[in-house]
């Protein structure tokens, strides 16, 4: 069996660790600064399994020691957003947790898969690859895959669609500046412009679902008034994870280092990416349209810029 270790075993750490074991993907570690979240979540949900005899074990910590060895990491420590907060106001703190974190993953697990879903995602999963100095490769951004499924599943409402019927992409920063490309998107193969030319649906409805789409992140907080969405981003989480462990080479939006793809170089931002066993194993580049070009560069602008927020709070990071 596999080894997984969430670190961070708050909403989206506890829902990927009851997601895992039910898939059967990988034993778990649950590691939370605060040892008890991370040792009643593993035990119920350990319990829990017991009642369909699925066979995984979990166990929860605050000692990076039992993490030790993992194959995949998954990271969500540090704080959500509160209603009225954007993703960004949350950088001091998280950049605070993610260097810790990278202290404690990085002579324990230094071969793992490293997925980081900390906020604000681009910047955070940077800083986290640069603390640790894992290969590139191996250091990913969950973002794209949430921000997709949000896309999707607005569309299929809006045109009474099967979900899986939907294919679509968002590219950019994890951010209001995100890129939902209606260009490539289809519903059963047909693309999604088709259907504004037929009647199904028009175009200021679909640009009204982009801007959804845009602020879903802040819709779920509002609702929730506590914290942020989690069942989402955990399966996102774990598809990523799946993709790697069983060298499925899925083509999934993820936040990736670039390296000239895009014109872009040594910066995080959500493009496809082929996952497999190697990590990322290629970044797909797609041909942009003029306005996608222009959005994309616009969403690229406010990652570098939030990156260099947070140069200015760890000078270590240039
Ligand atoms: P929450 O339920 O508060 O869990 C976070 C956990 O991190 C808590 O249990 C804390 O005790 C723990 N923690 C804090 N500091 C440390 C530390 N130094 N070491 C280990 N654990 C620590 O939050 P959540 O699970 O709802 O969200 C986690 C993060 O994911 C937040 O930053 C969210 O903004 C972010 N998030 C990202 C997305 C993306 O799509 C990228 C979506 C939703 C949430």
């Amino acid at each position: 069996m596999k080894k997984i270790s969430l670190i961070g075993a708050g909403q989206i750490g506890g829902t990927l660790a009851h997601l895992i074991a039910i898939k059967e993907l990988a034993n778990v570690v649950l590691f939370d600064i605060d040892e008890g979240i991370a040792k009643g979540k593993a035990l119920d949900i350990a319990q829990s399994l017991a009642v369909d005899g699925y066979n995984v074990k979990l166990s929860g910590t605050n000692n990076y020691e039992e993490t030790k060895d993992s194959d995949v990491i998954i990271i969500t420590a540090g704080v959500p957003r509160k209603p009225g907060m954007s993703r960004d106001d949350l950088l001091g703190t998280n950049l605070k947790i993610i260097k810790q974190v990278a202290e404690g993953i990085k002579d324990t697990s230094p071969n793992a898969f490293v997925i980081c879903i900390t906020n604000p995602l681009d910047v955070i999963v940077m800083a986290l690859q640069k603390y640790s100095n894992f290969p590139k490769e191996k250091v990913i951004g969950m973002a794209g895959i949430l921000d997709t499924s949000r896309f999707k599943h607005f569309i299929a409402e809006e045109l009474n669609s099967e979900i899986k019927n939907v294919n679509s992409f968002v590219l950019g920063g994890h951010g209001d500046t995100m890129v939902p490309v209606p260009n490539r998107t289809t519903i059963n193969s047909k693309p999604l412009n088709d259907f504004i030319k037929d009647g199904s649906t028009t175009q200021e409805r679909i640009d009204s679902i982009i801007d959804r789409t845009r602020k879903g992140g802040a819709e779920i907080v509002k609702f929730l008034k506590t914290g942020s969405a989690f069942y989402a981003p955990a399966a996102s989480g774990v598809a990523m994870a799946e993709s790697y462990l069983k060298n499925q080479k899925k083509t999934l939006p993820c936040a990736a280092c670039l390296n000239g793809e895009y014109g872009i170089k040594d910066l995080y931002v959500g493009v496809p990416v082929i996952i497999g066993e190697k990590g990322i194993e290629k970044i797909i580049e797609l041909t942009l349209d003029a306005d996608e070009q222009k959005s994309f560069q616009t969403s690229i602008d406010a990652v570098r810029e939030l990156f260099n927020a947070a140069k200015k709070i760890d000078p270590s990071l240039t």
